[in-house]
């Protein structure tokens, strides 16, 4: 895993969007991604006002929200990731051939490329989902656009192991510029061929060990010392009976207490 600072990596980064999270990170003092699964956007963007000083990164999955639209959840998002110097990364796990994702990226009601800074993919199809992501950001916004692979997953039984994984990390290799990193639930090693990946990981909980359908939570410390620079926490900062504000607070240290021990 990086033994680098956030502050060197971003110095010496390919990736404008790795450059300008890594940035964040060092000025913020925090690797803390919210993930926030909600039903409205009123709901996203009150949660979004307590975590947002906080986080890094605003991970969303707008195909969740009942009331999306551009005017009223991506504009005032937006407003808020200005505001409180966050990135945002809609985690749509692509997975299609090359033509499809292009399209799929870029249209639609939810028109991804325009507002998400970051977006991932799985490589079951192959390196035609790199090179069709790309080509959409290329045509579609001026805007630094980033991917990450999805290499592992953090669900009970996942088929993402092994050769899998393995593969999936050769696909990434593809466009050192486009994708800067994976979901994973540790290092995956590159450094020697001049890869400055950065791992972000879900899955991370401090009260629980999982849910009823299969989500498995590892510590915070448990991830960052296998390799993880950004810890993604949903549930665990907004679930039943939990104060965003507070347990934002609580992440944001325990990440970053983890950073510096590394
Ligand atoms: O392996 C994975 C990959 C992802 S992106 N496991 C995950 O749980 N995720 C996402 O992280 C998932 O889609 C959800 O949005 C978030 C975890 O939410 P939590 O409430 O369990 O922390």
């Amino acid at each position: 895993m990086s033994s680098a600072t956030y502050e060197e990596r971003a110095a010496n980064h390919p990736s404008p969007v790795a450059k300008k999270l890594l940035e964040i990170m060092a000025f913020k003092k925090t690797n803390l991604c919210a993930s926030l699964d909600v039903r409205t956007t009123s709901e996203l963007l009150s949660i979004v006002e307590q975590v947002g000083p906080e986080i890094c990164l605003l991970k969303t999955h707008v195909d969740i929200l009942d009331d999306f639209t551009m005017e009223g959840t991506v504009k005032p998002l937006k407003a808020l990731a200005a505001k409180y110097n966050f990135l945002i990364f809609e985690d749509r796990k692509f997975a299609d051939i090359g033509n499809t994702v292009k399209l799929q990226y870029s249209s639609g009601v939810y028109k991804i490329v325009q507002w998400a800074d970051i977006t991932n993919a799985h490589g079951v199809t192959g390196e035609g989902i790199v090179k069709g992501l790309k080509e959409a950001a290329k045509e579609n916004t001026i805007e630094p656009r980033g991917l990450l692979m999805l290499a592992e997953l953090s669900s009970k039984g996942s088929l993402a192991h092994g050769e899998y994984t393995k593969g999936t990390v050769e696909i990434a290799k593809s466009d050192k510029e486009f994708v800067f990193g994976f979901i994973a639930q540790r290092d995956m090693g590159g450094r020697d061929e001049g890869f400055d990946w950065l791992i972000m990981t879900p899955g991370v909980g401090l009260d629980d060990k999982g849910d009823a359908l299969g989500q498995q939570y590892r510590t915070v410390s448990d991830v960052v010392s296998t390799g993880s620079d950004i810890i993604i926490v949903g549930r665990g900062l907004f679930g039943k009976g939990r104060d965003p504000s507070v347990e934002s607070q609580r992440y944001r240290k325990a990440g970053w207490d983890a950073y510096l021990k590394r």
